[in-house]
């Protein structure tokens, strides 16, 4: 048997799976994931710094908008809220290193299984009402991204990110003040967060309260150093032959999950049983999705329940009847709406971008 992961309880999160506990990275457990939209106490929490909010002061935060713009801002949650069209949306917000625990050989880093990632609705501003309000300058290149989390040391870079100008006007990267319908927790970036969606989590910079515009590419450990993947297909690298060339990780590559039955769960024999997951992708859409229940030698549609919006997951059912007693190998399989597929086969030194058809073993009684 596997050890039993440990839980713990953080103010506003329920039990959650202890990854490190300096700097707080907690994982959902699965079955959470039996839902459209993930609770906010059960939302994963990821941080690189120990240095993180733990109370922040509403009525002299502000969200400030500087840099090469006519015009800098600085906002209050008030004026966050009042003076910009609110906008929302569901999305899903999953860690680059998702999952990262089932490459082989194993690489360095948080060893997640499948709980670094959760799905939201997240209500907030427009960036770009944001950056025109401030006044965009031309010749503005990045718009770079910090939040109120410190180093431990001063040598220590900060966290901070970027996009470029285009991607930040896109009228869909949000500036985000609620987390399904209530305020964010916390642990999740209170008081506000960036969403970028179809992107890793990465980019989503908690406790947001710098939005700099540059006329000059952004640079920075976070851009520059970590996060990035090889520019090989599906960022797939041999061990020991790494790819020279590397980018920052960007969209997210098409994935389809087992949420039910969870590994090591047992399954009667000739009684329907309904085997859950879910699908998401980069922004594509999800147009299939396929399970085996014979180790892929046969394949049959899956049930997708309703689509909640193209940057959502989308939940799907197989409805199963096992014949017999015995091991089985399930496997799961998406399509989209781009005509991506999934891999058989994927390893990168970061352990990121996990995109592989999933295997799920399963012991029927
Ligand atoms: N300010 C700040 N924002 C951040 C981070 C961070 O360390 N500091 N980590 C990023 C990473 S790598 C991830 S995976 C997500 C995690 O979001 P969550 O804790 O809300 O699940 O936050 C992102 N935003
Ligand atoms: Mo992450």
């Amino acid at each position: 048997m596997p050890d039993a992961p440990r839980l713990v309880r953080y103010p506003g999160k329920t039990d959650l799976i202890l990854m490190t506990d300096r700097p707080p990275q907690l994982e959902t457990p699965l079955h959470y994931f039996r839902q459209d939209l993930t609770p906010n106490e059960a939302f994963y929490v990821r941080w690189h710094m120990e240095g993180i909010p733990t109370s922040v002061d509403l009525d002299t935060f502000r969200l400030q908008i500087s840099g090469h713009v006519g015009k800098p801002l600085s906002l209050s949650m008030t004026d966050l809220r009042h003076q910009f069209e609110p906008v929302s949306l569901v999305a899903v917000n999953q860690c680059s290193g998702n999952s990262r625990s089932f490459f082989e050989p194993r690489v360095p880093g948080g060893q997640w299984k499948n709980g670094a990632m959760g799905n939201a609705r997240w209500t907030g501003v427009r960036l770009r009402d944001l950056l025109d309000r401030a006044g965009v300058k031309a010749g503005a290149v990045d718009v770079g991204f910090s939040g109120l989390d410190r180093p431990p040391l001063a040598g220590t870079p900060s966290f901070a990110k970027a996009l470029a100008m285009d991607h930040a006007r896109d009228g869909e990267v949000m500036v985000a003040y609620e987390m399904n319908g209530e305020e964010l927790p916390m642990l999740n970036g209170f008081p506000l967060r960036l969403v970028v969606p179809g992107w890793y989590a990465t980019y989503w910079v908690k406790a947001l309260n710098e939005i700099m515009v540059l006329p000059e590419k952004f640079h920075g450990f976070w851009m520059d150093k970590a996060y990035r993947i090889p520019t090989t297909p599906d960022a797939n690298e041999v061990p020991g032959h790494l790819a020279t060339e590397t980018v920052p990780i960007n969209r997210m590559c098409l994935r389809s999950l087992f949420v039910r039955p969870e590994p090591d769960e047992q399954v009667p024999r000739q009684i329907p049983f309904e085997i859950q997951g879910l699908a998401f992708d980069g922004g594509y859409g999800i147009q299939r999705v396929e399970v085996s229940t014979d180790a892929g030698a046969t394949w049959q549609a899956a049930q997708l329940d309703p689509d909640l919006g193209k940057y959502s997951w989308r939940r799907w059912r197989f409805s199963w009847r096992p014949p017999m007693a015995g091991q089985y190998h399930l496997k799961v399989r998406a399509f989209n709406r781009a005509g991506q597929k999934q891999t058989d086969q994927l390893w990168n030194r970061s352990g990121f971008m996990r995109n592989v058809v999933e295997q799920t073993d399963v012991e029927v009684i």
